[in-house]
């Protein structure tokens, strides 16, 4: 129950609704939205409705409120939430993680950069150099990361375009002493093009309209243009810079055709750019035009590309060094923030908190691989919140030794399987289709998914579904989502699933004489007739990295964020009803407070209970002379004839319904006068 927080401002948790009902929960939601309460409590849930404004709530004098509070005694914040995780850390020392979901816009990376700032606020009293070291260094690293890794976007201004987990490990005393970053999935196609109204990572306007001068003048950029290599014009918008095609460099390597092969189209756009990747033009001429190939006696022969596939190439380079350089700059910030000289011998284990997060459910006009992979990726959290939110109810009751029954809930495992089932599922198939001989192209690849999937409730194409003109034959196929229907385009697929980088390219930048670009390339050592086994593809790997991500996150003890996001025009007083509506259902929040209420709505920990509620009963106040706390407890909650709507478990005491706690928070209101009054008294008569 959050103090400083009168009935005018809706419920601060949703357990306290009169009735859980959808009506009922909007109701809250948009009242607390309109007087400027952003956050709200199912439990120890936080629900956070973007405020598109700054909220002045996250300063000095916000963190000293939280700091070291249980989550009922101050109104609802990510920072109650922050400090629940580092106490859960510290005092049980347990793994924690805070898992911060909801869809593109909604907010996630703003909570996540409040939440690291709170704990750094929080840690390292004694103010060491090597904590405020690491500190420093995991909060800097966001804005470099942001600057290479978002970019704008129809739904976003700053989109995150790869998903983020960080780990931060702290020692006995509950100060960080390092950390390490994981990445997930760079959005990399994004170089090459962007959907109209949307631009190019940051970091490219960033270096024209911001790089000194003199390295502007190195570089064979035009000043007063958009950053080149995208051959889209760049969007309008918020986009500071306009397109000036007309002064576009001859810096990107384009090619005609000479018979059946690919020739470039002017010789300086080579030199251009050997400059720019420091390689020999010569060899450079050679990756651009032709791949080695080892003939079936092992022999080494030249074979040369069609305009085609040399623009493939140049493209899947392009991509390749833009990801690898996302990726070297990760490598870089974790080096930084490595735990050093951390002994366990001397410190202990240590533990950790994690952070997670990851670009938001999407849906766009056009949905690609991309799309595909990143709502995938959000089905699986959905599914981990789901069984998580179950599982530690259940253990809760366990471990207090309380009698519990399940609840039944919306489950999205269909669709899960629908995606990941080995054999049978889309990415099983598009494997399939990427290793298949011969030629296969992206219809095909949906032919068979139209064949081995025509049935599954959560999977349609406009082939099985002739009439539906929102999709186009031979190119879109649907899934039902847990957030909604999105309808993909299986053009590039294949493509992007194999993401092929020819071995040329590689062994060319690792030879470059740049010690950053040959650092990001250690396998390019290695010859043609090395390079025999298949490399995994890209859903593959993906689909890895988020089975193990979410294997992590479940072995921690998890806290949970669950963005909204108000509206689509990014307004801050605008609360789209349908819109709103739409996240509270598909995020599972109605289901998430009935479980909340359909055990025990609040538990507390006796001594905190009888330090609130002592002064309600004759035979607890001042102090109790029982033999335990749960035995005051019991005899509080007797006075006050609530018996039958609590269970008292071996630490805590369970309130069933909320009324019960609503009856004592009333009375403790009408004491606290009359006891202040009475103190007050008291101090005059001892003066
Ligand atoms: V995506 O899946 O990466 O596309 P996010 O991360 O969920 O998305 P983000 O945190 O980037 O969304 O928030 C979008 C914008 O909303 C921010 O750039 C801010 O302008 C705005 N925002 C979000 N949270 C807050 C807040 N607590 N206070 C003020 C906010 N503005
Ligand atoms: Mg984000």
């Amino acid at each position: 129950m959050a103090e400083q927080e009168g009935p005018e401002f809706g419920k601060a948790d949703f357990v306290l609704l009169d009735e859980v009902t959808m009506e009922h929960f909007m109701e809250n939601l948009r009242l607390r939205f309109s007087k400027g309460r952003i956050y709200t409590y199912i439990g120890e849930v936080v629900v956070a409705v973007n405020p598109y404004r700054p909220m002045g709530l996250y300063g000095p004098a916000a963190v000293e409120q939280y700091r070291g509070r249980e989550l009922y005694e101050r109104p609802p914040h990510l920072f109650a939430l922050a400090d629940a995780a580092y106490k859960a850390m510290k005092r049980r020392a347990k793994d924690t993680c805070i898992v911060i979901s909801g869809e593109s816009g909604a907010g996630k990376t703003e909570a996540s950069k409040y939440i690291m700032q709170y704990i750094a606020a929080i840690t390292n009293p004694t103010q060491r150099a090597e904590v405020e070291r690491v500190k420093n260094v995991l909060l800097k690293s966001n804005c470099v990361l942001e600057a290479f890794g978002n970019a704008k976007t129809n739904r976003n201004d700053n989109s995150s375009r790869f998903g983020k987990y960080m780990d931060i490990n702290f020692d006995f005393k509950g100060d960080p002493t390092g950390g390490h970053i994981h990445n997930y999935l760079l959005e990399k196609s994004r170089i090459l093009q962007q959907q109209p109204g949307e631009r190019n990572f940051h970091s490219f306007y960033q270096l024209l309209l911001g790089a000194p001068d003199d390295l502007l003048a190195s570089l064979p950029v035009p000043t007063n243009t958009t950053p080149h290599h995208p051959a889209q014009p760049s969007p309008t918008g918020t986009a500071p810079v306009q397109p000036s095609t007309a002064q576009y460099p001859q810096g990107n390597v384009r090619f005609v055709a000479e018979g059946e092969e690919a020739a470039l189209e002017a010789p300086e756009q080579l030199r251009v750019l050997a400059q720019l990747t420091a390689t020999d033009p010569e060899q450079l001429r050679k990756a651009l035009l032709a791949r080695t190939v080892a003939t079936g006696g092992g022999e080494l022969i030249e074979k040369g590309h069609s305009p085609t596939e040399a623009a493939y190439g140049r493209d899947a380079c392009a991509k390749a060094v833009y990801e690898r350089l996302f990726s070297w700059i990760v490598g870089r910030i974790n080096a930084g923030i490595a735990a050093r000289g951390y002994d366990v011998r001397l410190h202990g284990k240590g533990t950790v908190i994690g952070v997670l997060d990851i670009y938001g459910f999407e849906i766009f006009d056009t949905n690609s691989f991309e799309q595909f992979c990143i709502n995938y990726c959000n089905e699986k959290l959905q599914q981990l919140f789901i069984e998580l939110i179950l599982r530690q109810e259940q253990a809760e009751y366990q471990r207090e030794g309380i009698a519990w029954q399940n609840i039944e809930y919306f489950s999205n495992e269909p669709i899960v399987e629908l995606v990941e089932q080995p054999h049978r599922g889309i990415l099983a198939l598009l494997d399939e289709a990427c290793l298949a001989v011969g030629t296969v192209t992206d219809a095909l690849f949906l032919a068979s998914m139209d064949t081995r999937l025509g049935r599954h409730p959560h999977y349609s194409s406009r082939k099985l579904c002739p009439t539906d003109k929102t999709m186009e034959f031979n190119r879109d196929f649907r899934i039902k989502h847990y957030a909604g229907d999105v309808t993909y385009s299986v053009e590039g697929f294949l493509d992007k699933n194999k993401d092929t980088l020819f071995q040329d390219f590689k062994r060319l930048l690792y030879n470059s004489a740049d010690p950053v670009l040959r650092a990001m390339w250690p396998d390019g050592e290695q010859s043609i007739t090395e390079v025999t086994k298949r490399p995994l593809t890209a859903a593959t790997l993906f689909k890895n990295s988020i089975v193990a991500l979410v294997e992590n996150l479940a072995s921690k003890e998890p806290y949970y964020v669950r963005c909204i996001k108000p509206n689509d025009q990014k307004s801050p007083t605008l609360f789209d009803e349908e819109r709103c509506r739409h996240q509270v259902a598909y995020l599972g929040l109605l289901e998430n407070v009935r479980v909340r209420r359909a055990g025990f709505a609040y538990r507390q920990p006796y001594d905190r209970f009888l330090l609130r509620y002592k002064m309600t009963c004759e035979y607890t106040w001042p102090n109790h002379l029982m033999a335990t706390d749960r035995e005051a407890t019991q005899a509080l909650l007797e006075q006050h004839g609530f018996q039958d709507d609590v269970a008292y478990g071996h630490s805590k005491v369970f309130i069933r319904t909320p009324r019960t706690l609503f009856s004592l928070e009333q009375e403790r209101a009408q004491l606290i006068p009359i006891i202040v009054l009475l103190l007050q008294k008291a101090w005059r008569g001892a003066l």
